[in-house]
């Protein structure tokens, strides 16, 4: 299977591994520690060599509580890291649901527009139905809004909703002009969702398979991990790597991640045990 993305037409016959960098100062990991552009160029340059397949460059934290900048400063956060970031040969997407900041970072060569509110926001579609090849990342966030979407996410069954939302989401970007190829579908993990409901998203992943589209999935770091092994974000890694292996056994194309490194090695070793399909 392939995604097209505006420079690149990216191969995810092997799982593929996005390397996030955010340029907040309130993200929930790394939150203040590449807020000046030169660190947060220097840490594209690091995930890069560490193995990166692409990068995902975002300036809004969705932290339940964290508190959205204005649309000129996610501007200003993103775009001089992505430019850096564009240069450096791997795909590039810009984490935003802004359509100002889509098209400045279309403008400025961005690959992919992953935008966590899948393009709900008034002009987003829009924006990436107007370019005619830039890839496309739409992930299921119950509601638009991180502060409010985790107050009691109720489902009858959270993987044939999330399912269908996400397949409506691409018929409506296929009927706006943007073919299949451009899209990828992303469960959302941890966004409008209970412990439980992540863990049934995990479990039952493979059920994705049917919407025909790759699927990309974030479980770096994450709060459930924190509450399943009762530690801190800075001491989840071996939690965050397990996940990511488990989630690419059950068929994830892209894995977004924090620990490029380590996640590039665990999925060398996956490989090599011959436990990829
Ligand atoms: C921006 N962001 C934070 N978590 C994410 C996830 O799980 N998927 C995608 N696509 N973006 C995310």
């Amino acid at each position: 299977m392939f995604w097209q993305t505006s420079r690149h037409l990216i191969d995810l016959s092997r799982p593929r591994v996005m390397g996030i960098v955010n340029v907040t100062p309130d993200s929930f990991f790394d939150g203040g520690r590449h807020l000046a552009s030169d660190a947060a160029r220097a840490h594209c340059d690091r995930l890069v060599q560490e193995g990166a397949d692409m990068l995902d460059v975002g300036g809004e934290s969705t932290r339940p509580g964290a508190q959205a900048p204005s649309v000129q400063e996610e501007i200003d956060r993103v775009l001089p890291v992505l430019e850096h970031a564009c240069t450096l040969g791997v795909p590039v997407s810009v984490d935003t649901s802004s359509p100002a900041l889509m098209r400045a970072a279309l403008n400025a060569q961005a690959d992919i527009v992953n935008d966590v509110r899948a393009l709900r926001r008034p002009g987003a579609l829009e924006v990436v139905a107007g370019h005619p090849s830039c890839g496309v990342c739409l992930m299921h966030m119950l509601g638009e809004d991180p502060a409010t979407m985790q107050q009691a996410p109720v489902y009858d069954d959270v993987v044939a909703e999330v399912a269908a939302f996400l397949q409506e989401r691409m018929h409506t970007l296929q009927r706006a002009g943007v073919s299949a190829q451009r899209v990828v579908l992303d469960p959302g993990i941890g966004f409008g969702k209970t412990g439980p409901h992540n863990w049934e998203l995990m479990q039952r992943q493979a059920e994705f398979a049917r919407l025909g589209r790759p699927l990309l999935v974030g479980w770096s770091r994450k709060s459930m991990l924190g509450v399943l092994i009762k530690r801190e974000a800075s001491e989840r890694l071996p939690a965050s790597l397990a996940a990511a292996l488990a989630a690419v056994q059950r068929g994830a194309h892209i894995v977004r991640v924090h620990d490029v490194a380590a996640t590039v090695d665990a999925l060398a070793v996956w490989r090599r045990s011959g436990l990829a399909p």
